[in-house]
C-alpha cells in the first residue's frame, strides 16, 4: 500500500457525566484521530493520549508534534507499507506509543479494507460478541455512587470497576459489595496512586472478594508491585506498567502481577496487544482490554481485540453511551450485557462526518 495522505483531526467531544480518577477529572474527550488516504482505501486510527501528561508521559499536542515531525513523514517517503512494517519504518523514532498506535491503526484499517478482511479476524477472534464492564469514577458521595451502580447495573454491564485513591476506597468498596452481593463481578484502578506504605491499608480490600487490583503503585514500580503482591489475596493487574509484550513478560516473571489490562493505545498498537496476549496466554494469564474513554473509532478495534481467547475477563468497553451523547461513529449499544464485534472491512465504522465535523477543533494535512 502507498500512503498518500495523512489528516490529523483534533477533536473535543464532551463527556455525559465527568469522569474522576486518582490523576484528575475529565469534563470532555480532547483526542487526536488519524486518517490515512492510501491508493486504494482510507483507514482511521484514534489516539488515546489525554488532553495532560497525568495518565503517561504523552499527550494530545505531542503527539501531534511526533506524528507531523517524525512518523508521518517516514510514513509518506515510503513507496510500500502495511502495518507490519511500521515498526522498522519508525526504528530511529524512541518512545511515543499512544502516536504510533493511532497510526498502526489507520494503516491497517486501511490494509484490511483493501482486502475486505475484519480487523476482529485479521487478530484471531474467536467470539461474535464480547461481554461488557464498565469502569465507575470517584464521586462525590457513597449514596451517589450507588445510584450510579445501580444504574449501570440494570442498563446489563457485566462487572464494575471503581476507582480509588486514599480516602475513597474501604468504604465504597464495603458500600457497593454490601448492596449489590456477592455475585457482583468488582475491581478497582488505584492509577498509581498509593506506595508500598499502604500495603497493609490495601490488604483489607480481601475482604470484598475482588476480582483484581489495577496498578495500585508507580508504573515502573514493578519490584514494588511484585513485594505488594506477598501481602495481598487481592490479585494485582498492571495496566500503565504494561507497554509491551517484553514488559509484560518482564512484570510476570517477577510476580508484579497476575492479571493484564492490555490497551492497545498504550502499547503502541494493535500487533504488540496482539503480542502481550500471546505471552500471556502462554503464561496462563488473564488478560482483559482496557479503555481511554474512545470514541467508536477506538472502540471498534477494542471490541475486536476483546474477541480474541485469551480476553477471559469482561473488559472496560462498554457502550457508546456510557462516554458520549452522540459518537462519531454509529454507537455500540449493549445488548444483554454485551457488545457485538464488528465484521465489516478493517474497524468496521467509520466517522459519521457531519458528527465529526461538529466536533472538531482543527485539522492538518500532510501530504506525499
Ligand atoms: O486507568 O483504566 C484507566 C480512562 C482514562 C485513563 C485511564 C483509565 C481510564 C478508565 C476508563 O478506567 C476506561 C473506559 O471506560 O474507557
Ligand atoms: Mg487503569
Amino acid at each position: 500500500m502507498r500512503v498518500e495522505r495523512v489528516a490529523l483531526h483534533r477533536i473535543s467531544l464532551p463527556l455525559v457525566a465527568p469522569f474522576r480518577t486518582s490523576l484528575g477529572v475529565e469534563h470532555e474527550r480532547t483526542a487526536l484521530l488519524v486518517q490515512v488516504t492510501s491508493d486504494e482505501a482510507e483507514g482511521w486510527g484514534e489516539c488515546v493520549a489525554g488532553a495532560d501528561a497525568s495518565y503517561s508521559s504523552e499527550y494530545v499536542e505531542s503527539a501531534e508534534d511526533v506524528l507531523r515531525r517524525h512518523l508521518v513523514p517516514r510514513l509518506l517517503a515510503a513507496e510500500h507499507v502495511t502495518a507490519h512494517t511500521l515498526a522498522s519504518l519508525w526504528s530511529g523514532v524512541k518512545g511515543h506509543l499512544m502516536a504510533k498506535a493511532a497510526l498502526e491503526g489507520a494503516v491497517l484499517d486501511a490494509e484490511l479494507r483493501t482486502h475486505s478482511l475484519s480487523l476482529a479476524s485479521s487478530l484471531g477472534a474467536v467470539s461474535r460478541r464480547v461481554p461488557s464492564g464498565v469502569s465507575v469514577g470517584i464521586m462525590d458521595s457513597v449514596p451517589e455512587l450507588l445510584d450510579v451502580v445501580a444504574q449501570y447495573l440494570a442498563a446489563g454491564y457485566q462487572r464494575i470497576k471503581l476507582k480509588i485513591e486514599p480516602g475513597w476506597d474501604l468504604a465504597p468498596v464495603r458500600a457497593v459489595r454490601e448492596r449489590f452481593g456477592d455475585d457482583l463481578l468488582l475491581q478497582v484502578d488505584a492509577n498509581t496512586a498509593y506506595t508500598q506504605g499502604d500495603a497493609r491499608h490495601l490488604a483489607r480490600l480481601d475482604a470484598f472478594d475482588l476480582l483484581l487490583i489495577e496498578q495500585p503503585l508507580d508504573e515502573d514500580d514493578l519490584r514494588g508491585h511484585a513485594h505488594l503482591a506477598r501481602s495481598l489475596k487481592t490479585p494485582i493487574c498492571l495496566d500503565e506498567s504494561i507497554v509491551s509484550a517484553r514488559s509484560a513478560f518482564d512484570a510476570i516473571s517477577m510476580g508484579a502481577c497476575e492479571i493484564i489490562n492490555i490497551k492497545p493505545g498504550r502499547v503502541g498498537g494493535y500487533l504488540e496487544a496482539r503480542r502481550i496476549h500471546d505471552v500471556c496466554a502462554a503464561a496462563g494469564v488473564p488478560v482483559w482490554c482496557g479503555g481511554m474513554l474512545e470514541t467508536g473509532i477506538g472502540r471498534a478495534g477494542n471490541v475486536a481485540l476483546s474477541a480474541l481467547p485469551g480476553f477471559t475477563l469482561p473488559g472496560d468497553v462498554s457502550a457508546s453511551d456510557r462516554y458520549y451523547a452522540t459518537d462519531i461513529t454509529d454507537p455500540f449499544v449493549l445488548d444483554d450485557g454485551y457488545l457485538d464485534v464488528p465484521q465489516g472491512a478493517g474497524l468496521g465504522v467509520a466517522p459519521v462526518p457531519d458528527v465529526l465535523a461538529s466536533v472538531t477543533t482543527h485539522v492538518q494535512e500532510l501530504n506525499r
